[in-house]
This record gives structure tokens, C-alpha cells and sequence, in this order.
């Protein structure tokens, strides 16, 4: 397909709680949505870097610059033959997976669209319904947290995600354990701890939890490995893992044993598949994060984790848990069994509202060739 058109849309969304990691308290959210014209047809895709840095060194302005000044100008007006292409076109960046998977999803879109499938269909997918866990931010206390927890619960979430920090850990995950002594439980600790943390961490070893996210530094494999060592509870790795090379090179340390995949962290929906088929054939499960992304982000998750190694429940959530307003027509709704009904329109089988997409950008720039 021929590029006639690309959008960029900075987008600023009132999240209806603030939601606060190890890192950081996050009260809007921000995001860029890109949108690519070709062939008669529309493809869009959610960038999931935010305002700030944080959970990563993008944000919204090192995506917007590296869209505009090399990810689009090297696809517009050109004969895109296949996602490939684009996840080529990206990878002289050497980083900047945000900004080369909103692009990329984009092109997903569109092709599973010409090819009139559903995302999950293209992808691969084999499941009409996927398993749905809810990520908690950290709570002023306990008690409100378990409050908090039950209500995801009464809502039918089938496992309850904790963030923890150093100081809110083996107390807190304790609290939680005694008023819910058997409900699928993990945490994610967003690189708050150093090694030197490892008696406090197995500390967590006797809450039957199904992981531990991410304990330590951002970008280590090797010292998750010595931590793994000495733990119990499987470590789950998600900043750390950013191609499919880090993935396999993390399994053979025996950094983790599970993985989180998140497109914008992979750079792309291309190298996700590449990690789920690497995980899938070892056996290894994997679940798919969440970026508080808007419904149009969130179709290309459900269609992901639509896959056959995706057999534990994602970040994925209502569009009720984050927002007020989705930017997509139907939006996401938990079924009552706690799973997510993957669309089956073409691409990614979503309708995106034009109307409440302009009520939230804040910034339009549009791109044609010559
Ligand atoms: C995680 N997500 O798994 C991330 C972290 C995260 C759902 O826990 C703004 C944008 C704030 C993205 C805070 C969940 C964020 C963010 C935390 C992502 O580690
Ligand atoms: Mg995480």
C-alpha cells in the first residue's frame, strides 16, 4: 500500500483515579494517537509514552519528534508492502519503542483491514475471549486498598495486580493475604529494589503470589538472575525485556520465569509475537501488560493476547477502569467471567469516536508527501 496521509493527535485523558507506581503519581493521562491513510482505508495506533519520564525514557515529546522527523517521513508516499517493513524502518533508532509501535500498530490495522480480518485473526489469535487481571496502584493504606480490591473482585477481575515499593511490601501483601487468603495475587515493584534487598523480597515467598514483577533495576538481567536464585515466587520481567534476544537471553539466565509483553515496550506488535513464539515453544507463559492506553490501544492488546501463549490473565481491563470516556464506540466491557470479548470486526474491529478525539486532543499535525 501507497501512504497518502499521516496524523499525529497529542491526546490528554482525565484518568477517574490518580494512579501512583514506585516511580511516580499519574493524575491525566497523555498519549499520541497516530493515524496512517493508504489505499481508501485508515489504520490507527496508540503511542504509550506519557507526559513524563518515568516508567521509561520516552515521552510524548521524544515520540512526536522521532514520528515527525524520521519514523513518517520514511513511510510517506512510499509502497508499504508489510508490518516488516515498518519494524525495519524503525530499527536504526536503536530505541524509541514507543514511538516505532504506535506507528507500527497503525500498519496493523491497515493490514489486517485489507485483508479483511480481524487484528487477532492476522495476529494469529486463537482465543474469542481472553482472561482479564486489574493492576492497583499503591493506596494511602492498607484498608483502603482491600476495599479497593474488593471491588475489582465483585466486578469479576480474575487477578489482582499490587504495585509495592520499599516500606510497602511484606506488611501491605500480609494485610492483603489475611482478607483475601486465596485470590490470584501478584506485584510489581517497577524497579524499586537493589539486590541488596533479597531477604526482604523472599520475605514475599510465603504469600503464594503468582510473581513478583520486576524487582530490580530497569534494564538488568544478570542480577535477576542471582534474585531468582534465591526466591520461590517466579520474578515476571517487564522493563527489562526489550527485544526478543533480551527475552531469550533472560530465560537462559534464568533471570524469570514468566514475561510480561507490552507492545510500546518491544517496539511493536511484530517483536511481541516474536517473544510470545519464543516463550510459547519453551513453554514459558506470558501475559499482556497494560499502559493505561485508550480503547484503541487496548483493541491491539486483546488482539495480542488473543495468541496461544497468552494463558495468563493481562493488564488489559475494562475502559471503565481508567476512564470516564473511552475514544472507541462500543468500548471495552469485563464479561462476567472476568474475560474481554476480542473484536471481530476488520482490523482492529473497534470504531473510533472522531467527536470525543478531538474533545481530548491537544495537538494536531498532519503530514502528506511532497
Ligand atoms: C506496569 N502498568 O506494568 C505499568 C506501569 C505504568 C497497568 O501497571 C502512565 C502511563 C502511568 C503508563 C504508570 C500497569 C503509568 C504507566 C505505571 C504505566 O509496570
Ligand atoms: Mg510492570
Amino acid at each position: 500500500m501507497i501512504v497518502e496521509r499521516v496524523e499525529l493527535r497529542l491526546i490528554r485523558m482525565r484518568l477517574k483515579e490518580p494512579f501512583e507506581t514506585s516511580f511516580g503519581r499519574e493524575l491525566d493521562r497523555e498519549a499520541i494517537l497516530v493515524t496512517v491513510y493508504a489505499d481508501g482505508l485508515e489504520g490507527w495506533g496508540e503511542v504509550v509514552a506519557s507526559r513524563d519520564f518515568g516508567y521509561s525514557y520516552e515521552t510524548t515529546e521524544t515520540a512526536w519528534y522521532v514520528l515527525r522527523a524520521f519514523l513518517i517521513p520514511a513511510v510517506l508516499g512510499r509502497e508499504i508492502p508489510n508490518v516488516e517493513t515498518v519494524a525495519r524502518i524503525g530499527e536504526p533508532l536503536r530505541g524509541h519503542p514507543m514511538a516505532r509501535a504506535g506507528l507500527e500498530a497503525a500498519f496493523w490495522d491497515l493490514f489486517a483491514r485489507q485483508a479483511g480480518l480481524s487484528l487477532s485473526q492476522y495476529l494469529g489469535g486463537v482465543r474469542d475471549r481472553v482472561p482479564v487481571g486489574v493492576s492497583i496502584g499503591l493506596q494511602p493504606t492498607d484498608e483502603a486498598l482491600i476495599e479497593k480490591i474488593r471491588g475489582y473482585l465483585e466486578e469479576g477481575y480474575q487477578r489482582i495486580k499490587v504495585k509495592i515499593k520499599p516500606g510497602r511490601d511484606v506488611g501491605m501483601i500480609a494485610a492483603v493475604r489475611r482478607a483475601f487468603p486465596e485470590i490470584p495475587l501478584m506485584a510489581d515493584a517497577n524497579s524499586a529494589y537493589t539486590l541488596e534487598d533479597a531477604d526482604r523480597l523472599s520475605a514475599l515467598d510465603e504469600f503464594q503470589l503468582m510473581m513478583i514483577e520486576q524487582p530490580l533495576h530497569w534494564d538488568d538481567l544478570y542480577e535477576h538472575g542471582l534474585l531468582q536464585a534465591r526466591l520461590r515466587t517466579p520474578i515476571c520481567l517487564d522493563e527489562s525485556i526489550h527485544t526478543v534476544r533480551h527475552a531469550r537471553a533472560a530465560l537462559e539466565m534464568g533471570a524469570c520465569r514468566i514475561i510480561n509483553i507490552k507492545p510500546g515496550r518491544v517496539g511493536g506488535l511484530l517483536e511481541a509475537k516474536r517473544i510470545h513464539d519464543l516463550c510459547h515453544t519453551r513453554g514459558v507463559p506470558v501475559w499482556c501488560g497494560g499502559m493505561l492506553e485508550t480503547g484503541i490501544g487496548r483493541a491491539a492488546n486483546v488482539a495480542l493476547a488473543s495468541l496461544p501463549g497468552f494463558t495468563l490473565p493481562g493488564d488489559l481491563s475494562a475502559s471503565d477502569r481508567y476512564y470516564y470516556e473511552d475514544l472507541i464506540d462500543p468500548p471495552f466491557v469485563l464479561n462476567p467471567d472476568g474475560t474481554l470479548t476480542v473484536p471481530k470486526g476488520p482490523g482492529l474491529g473497534v470504531a473510533v469516536d472522531r467527536r470525543k478525539v478531538d474533545r481530548v486532543t491537544l495537538r494536531l499535525e498532519v503530514f502528506r508527501k511532497g
